[in-house]
């Protein structure tokens, strides 16, 4: 198949606006509106009625246009994703920055300036494709680069280690963590028993616990993650020269996660939080960024690391291997139809380019396997590679052909290779792909190297490195998960893990849980070995000291005083934010100059925890009406619970009083606006012990 045959840009282009191509006959007389067609391009007179005996009598079978709109309507949906359904798709490009041809001949990696166009799509794994944003899960991290040598797909997540070493366990680890199958809850869930009965059951897991249970599971915003490709990979050079290397996507924005109190609570104001923030970003041209960075590493250097590179369940410490930075990736044009786009493209770590090889991770050679087989059954035919979100961009011709749903119409005669009927038919190229030629000895057998033992050093490594409030957030998703578990061997066996990464986490989430008698340590197959702190793993310590993709929302009512708002309002977006106003009603409020000034969000519909800072700007009569408005005083509480900072006048100030806020640093005069936009930066950590108890 040759991609001349492929459909053309232009008529994609007027399928997707949805209208037909066709002469005179149809189009409507009078406007620019294409005439209403059946599938067929006949032209339709009635889309409202279908035909009827008379008008009181049964429905017509020869009624083909409702027969065709209702059948095509019952098969509109696909099976979604077994993981990683929910997700926010966007296309961008890539752009090389530094050449890696010293260790690769991946034109991609070696072109420096030339932009790749990539579509790329960010998830949950856990939840199904019509849950929330927010759920304490993974995300999902895929990019497919549509480079000239071919897609190249990196399918990496948030996280850069995995539950598992081995692909045969992914199918229980994926059935312990979704809804029970008897009662079909909880949806997008890690707290319940099966997943902590799985996970206590499979030590190998602990690190990945630790990552989970860290805020990195609740982020702020998708343009606020980090990207890892998890596994190691091969780079080949042109002397067929082998580099391992790992690699790291990260963001502009810096690291930014919610605190949990609040992820719960965004579910219900806005289930699409982060959905929304992406395309709101993305529509009005802030487009998110991410450095594209290698760990690149010898076989000699793997040799001497204290672990295994092979294992998922480790990482390489940037303090051992610090990362390289080689390109970004910025993500500029949402799709056109999320359906066409965002649901229908396939991502399968096989996707390489020459230049780009595997590594024997066993827990990668499993899913190349697995994406292939799951696109047949989610997409239906062999021929998915055609639809134009999965098409590569270059050239791509071979004696494949027919299928269901062929789209494409090959010419000629000849369909095999080698052949001699054809001048013009597609043969290899000594330019094509080759496999990197390791030498593979030993005996066939079902079992886990030695190497791989370990399961505890990195998770205490981890731990170590947070900073305490950090710490504390972790030990409190620990208590808040067990909690959920209704088996108390499930609790005490997690908490014996806990004992072998640090016996005061341990501790904490043991007297979290009400433990009358700490639990024994399982036996632990390698003695947990002392890891240096590395700062790296940290949220807090990758923040960047910005308001920039960041939202202040203001709190306004009749009477507000229009100075101190337009002030806060200027400060903010000066700082780069983005301001949205808040009233008792959409319409807006009356100011004390007597302007009106419209908002951006209802009160009762737009609550402060779709806001990274606020400002709460009344009249004292204003603030008075508030009083009795649960909307108004949750607006403030909650900004204080979730450590946010928050500007008030006087008004302000008595609503505060009402909700029994507080006063620290946090809470600034609106006319300090400077001293606001400061405050607004960063969460007020230490203000977290007043608000709620931590273990
Ligand atoms: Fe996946 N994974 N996975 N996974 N995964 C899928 O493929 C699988 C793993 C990841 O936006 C599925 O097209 C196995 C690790 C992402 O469309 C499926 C194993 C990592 C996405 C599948 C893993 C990932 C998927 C479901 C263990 C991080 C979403 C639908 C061997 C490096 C891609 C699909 C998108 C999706 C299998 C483990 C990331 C079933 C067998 C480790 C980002 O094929």
């Amino acid at each position: 198949m040759s991609n001349k045959n492929k459909t053309s840009d232009s008529e994609n282009h007027k399928q997707e606006n949805g209208s037909v191509p066709g002469g005179e006959l149809h189009q409507v007389a009078g406007g620019k509106h294409p005439a209403l067609t059946t599938n067929q391009g006949v032209p339709l007179s009635d889309n409202q009625n279908s035909l009827r005996a008379n008008p009181h009598g049964p429905t017509l079978l020869e009624d083909f246009a409702l027969r065709e709109k209702i059948m095509h309507f019952d098969h509109e949906r696909i099976p979604e994703r077994i993981v990683h359904a929910r997700a926010t798709g966007a296309h961008g490009f890539f752009e090389l920055t530094e050449s890696l041809k010293q260790y690769t001949t991946a034109r991609i990696l070696t072109e420096v300036g030339e932009k790749t166009p990539v579509f790329t799509r960010l998830s949950t794994v856990a939840g199904g494709a019509g849950s929330v944003d927010t759920p304490r899960d993974v995300r999902g991290f895929a990019v497919k680069f549509y480079t000239k040598e071919g897609n190249w797909d990196l399918v990496g997540n948030n996280i850069p280690v995995f539950f598992i070493q081995d692909a045969i366990k992914f199918p229980d680890l994926i059935h312990a963590v979704k809804m029970e199958p008897d009662r079909g809850f909880p949806q997008s869930a890690t707290a319940h028993d099966t997943f902590w009965d799985f996970i206590s059951l499979t030590p190998e897991s602990m690190h990945m616990v630790m990552w989970i249970m860290s805020d990195r599971t609740i982020p702020r915003s998708l343009r606020m993650i980090e990207g890892f490709a998890v596994h190691s990979f091969r780079l080949i050079n042109d002397a067929g020269q082998s580099t391992f290397v790992k690699f790291h996507w990260r963001p502009k924005l810096g690291l930014q996660s919610t605190v949990w109190d609040e992820a719960v609570k965004i579910a219900g104001a806005d289930p699409d939080f982060h959905r929304r923030d992406m395309f709101d970003a993305i529509t009005a041209g802030n487009f998110p960024e991410w450095e594209f960075a290698v760990q690149l590493f010898t076989q000699a250097q793997a040799d001497s690391f204290p672990f295994d590179h092979l294992d998922a369940t480790k990482l390489i410490p940037e303090e051992l291997v610090p990362l390289k930075v080689i390109g970004r990736m910025v993500l500029d044009r949402w799709p056109n139809n999320f359906f066409a786009e965002t649901e229908q493209v396939a991502y399968c770590p096989a996707n390489i380019v020459p230049g780009i090889d595997f590594s024997n991770d066993p827990l990668l050679q499993g899913r190349l396997f697995s994406y292939l087989d799951t696109q047949l059954s989610r997409l239906g035919s062999a021929n998915f590679h055609q639809i134009p979100i999965n098409a590569s961009k270059c050239p791509f011709a071979n004696q494949q052909r027919d299928a269901h749903m062929q789209m494409t119409q090959p010419i000629g005669r000849v369909a095999y290779e080698p052949n001699s009927l054809s001048d013009d038919s597609p043969r290899e190229t000594a330019a094509g792909f080759r496999s990197y030629a390791s030498t593979e000895t030993g005996q066939k057998s079902r079992i886990r190297a030695e190497s791989f033992a370990d399961h505890y050093s990195q998770a205490r490594q981890f731990y170590l490195s947070q900073t305490v409030y950090e710490q504390a957030h972790i030990a409190s998703a620990l208590v808040f998960e067990l909690s959920k578990v209704d088996h108390l061997h499930i609790r005490q066996a997690m908490v014996g893990h806990l004992r072998h990464i640090d016996e005061d986490l341990a501790g904490r989430v043991a007297a979290g849980l009400a433990f009358e008698k700490m639990p024994d340590p399982p036996s632990a197959a390698k003695p947990v070995r002392e890891m240096a702190p590395s700062p790296a793993l940290q949220i807090i310590g990758k923040m960047k000291n910005t308001l920039m993709g960041r939202t202040i929302g203001i709190l306004i009512a009749d009477g507000s005083d229009a100075a101190a708002v337009k002030n806060i309002k200027k400060a903010a977006t000066d700082a780069g934010a983005v301001v949205k106003i808040v009233a008792p009603k959409v319409g807006g409020a009356t100011l004390a100059d007597g302007s009106m000034l419209a908002a951006d969000g209802q009160l009762a519909g737009t609550p402060s925890v779709l806001f990274d800072a606020v400002a709460v700007i009344l009249s004292e009569e204003g603030a008075k009406n508030l009083f009795t408005e649960s909307a108004a005083v949750d607006f403030v509480r909650d900004a204080f619970g979730h450590l946010k900072a928050i500007a008030i006048d006087k008004g302000g100030q008595l609503l505060l009083k009402i909700a029994n806020v507080g006063h620290d640093a946090g809470i600034v005069d609106a006319a300090d606006a400077d001293v606001f936009i400061v405050a607004a930066k960063t969460r007020q950590w230490d203000r977290e012990k007043s608000v709620r108890t931590l273990p």
